[in-house]
């Protein structure tokens, strides 16, 4: 049995691992970490951070290879390589874009540095936020020849970008005008084919994500 390990919140890395399972009805559970047991217990993890997977009791950690892992076994990634290399980009770009926000994100709630916080965020809406979104489009358009999905096939690269806009759009990120998707209608449209895709919206991960 997959065993996925994360912190008591839902956050895009642990969400699009438990969604690819999910999706494909692949068994798997979850242990949950509280932040105030993380330095206690921190120096278990194979790289200090979270999520892992804990498979034939040994343990796996980062995003990307977990997610690819995943997405294997549920049938979510692809054998061709040039499909393969479109869903890598989407995680690396989820990665990219998280490690741009983070600082901001880390300020406020690790150093409680309220002023920091904002004067970083104003730095990555400024700087990062409608540039690394308009790469993504520009992916989505080289590489979805039917406008609906990144690949022909349903992904985990969808699972992920799905998630990605709704953290951005999710008007919770202080700052971040959550119209700024509409700049962007190739993803608009497709965030919106997804909140209309039955397979996906009928789980109730989905259900307990979108709440
Ligand atoms: N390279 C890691 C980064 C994971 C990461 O940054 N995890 C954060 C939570 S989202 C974490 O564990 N933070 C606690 C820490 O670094 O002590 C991955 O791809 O999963």
């Amino acid at each position: 049995m997959i065993k996925l390990v994360y912190f008591d919140f839902n956050f895009w890395r642990f969400d699009i691992l438990r969604l690819s399972l999910a999706y494909s009805n692949i068994p798997f559970e979850c242990e949950r970490v509280k932040r105030q047991d993380w330095p206690n217990v921190k120096q278990d993890f194979p790289f200090g951070q979270l999520p892992i997977m804990i498979f034939n009791n040994k343990k796996y950690a980062h995003t990307h290879s977990i997610a690819r892992f995943c997405a294997i076994k549920s049938n979510l990634y692809s054998n061709n390589e040039l499909e393969a290399i479109v869903i890598d980009q989407v995680l690396d770009w989820s990665n990219e874009i998280t490690n741009k926000i983070a600082p901001s994100i880390r300020a406020a709630m690790r150093e409680k540095n309220l002023d920091k916080s904002k004067k970083l965020r104003k730095e990555f809406i400024d700087n990062d936020l409608l540039t690394w979104f308009s790469y993504l489009e520009k992916l989505f358009n080289r590489s979805s020849s039917g406008k609906i999905f990144f690949n022909d096939k349903f992904s985990i690269a969808d699972i992920t970008a799905w998630r990605m806009i709704l953290w951005f759009c999710s008007g919770k990120l202080e700052q971040v005008d959550k119209e700024f998707i509409k700049e962007f209608p190739l993803l608009e449209n497709f965030f919106k084919k997804m909140n209309d895709h039955k397979p996906f919206i009928n789980l109730n991960l989905y259900k307990e994500i979108i709440a």
